[in-house]
């Protein structure tokens, strides 16, 4: 049968604690979360690379280095990402260098006879246009939001990918759908950021600045669901735990708040008390992005930070930074 969205539930032997686990990505803001929590859950048998030992864009860098190492399991947090604002601006990096770099790693690891890999999607996969909460089995049955389409278009293939070489190949190589992530290591440039580390910065310095004004972006209106990295390092460990796993999983609290309401969160947490305004001239993405979590709270999974515990931990980490520089 050719491909569908429809759920496939793959069985597998569980992950051991020795097992070796090569953690693509491992200093980004999920990657380094997932170290984090490997180590903090006894699997020591962890294998990372810097950008400069093994550029992922190389294929044949890529085989030999999957080839030499052989890992029992490999974790993609390695992508090209970024913010409704990157995402407009640089359309062609983030489906190109996405599609090249999940097709030489996930590829190369079929190749070399890897049977686990969880794959990173996003929740900015779905349709635009969808039921809300947004269950897995939307995946295709509408148009991408336009401001993240090549981007969705590269994660969309890397999915179908996973789960057409686990299909054919008897593998276990599946993808999980992550809400909108924040946490410590984030990425605060206030033109390819996400929105929450943007509003941490962007309140933070406001109110050194005497309580300045804040000027946020679009209407305020648009809903999103927030996760801290360290639940989704838990959910990504949680899924590769189980003996079996379904080929496509959301991640996340599945609620979502308005970024008016997330403007005033963070405002209360940075201790601003200036006023906060809005750009209109500036795209508000999708209208609502709430990951449906049922199959995964099903398999008994919870998150452990709630939002103001989670940009609590996120505005100490970022401070940290400041003062590191
Ligand atoms: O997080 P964000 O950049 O991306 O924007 P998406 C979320 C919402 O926050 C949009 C608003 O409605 C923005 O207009 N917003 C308000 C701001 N103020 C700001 C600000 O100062 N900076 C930013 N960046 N936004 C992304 C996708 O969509 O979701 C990515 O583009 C990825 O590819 C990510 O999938 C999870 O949530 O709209």
């Amino acid at each position: 049968m050719p491909w569908s969205n429809e759920k496939v539930t793959r069985y597998s032997r569980v992950l051991k604690k020795e097992d070796k686990i090569f953690v693509a990505g491992h200093k980004g803001l999920v990657g380094s979360a997932i170290i984090r929590q490997l180590r903090s859950k006894g699997y020591e048998n962890l294998v990372v690379r810097d950008r400069s030992s093994l550029d992922l864009m190389d294929q044949a860098a890529v085989k030999s280095f999957l080839s030499s190492e052989t890992p029992d399991a490999i974790v993609m947090a390695a992508a090209k990402v970024g913010g409704i604002g990157a995402n407009s601006t640089y359309p062609a990096d983030f489906i190109g260098l996405n599609l090249v770099m999940e097709c030489n790693l996930m590829w190369g690891a079929h190749e070399v006879g890897i049977d686990h890999f969880c794959f990173l999607g996003s929740s900015c996969i779905y349709p635009r246009e969808t039921p809300q909460p947004i269950p897995e089995d939307a995946l295709l049955t509408g148009k991408p939001e336009p401001t993240n389409a090549p981007y969705a278009v590269a994660k969309i293939a890397g999915l179908v990918l996973a789960d057409s070489i686990s299909k054919q190949y008897g593998r276990q190589y599946f993808t999980c759908m992550p809400p909108n992530v924040y946490g410590p290591g984030d990425n605060y440039d206030l033109q390819t950021s996400h929105v929450l580390p943007a509003l941490i910065r962007k309140f933070h310095e406001a109110k050194l600045a005497g309580n300045a004004p804040v000027t946020c972006w679009g209407t305020g209106s648009p809903r999103r669901e927030f996760l801290f990295s360290d639940d989704v390092a838990d959910a990504i460990i949680f899924l590769m735990e189980q003996d079996s796993v379904p080929n496509m999983v959301n991640i996340g609290v599945g609620t979502s708040i308005s970024i008016k309401e997330l403007a005033e969160t963070v405002q209360k947490v940075v201790g601003h008390s200036g006023t906060i305004e809005w750009d209109t001239t500036k795209p508000d993405g999708f209208p609502e992005k709430t990951n449906d979590v049922s199959r995964l709270f099903g398999m008994g999974w919870r998150p452990k930070y709630d939002l103001e515990s989670g940009i609590r931990a996120a505005y100490e980490a970022y401070q940290a930074t400041l003062v590191s520089h």
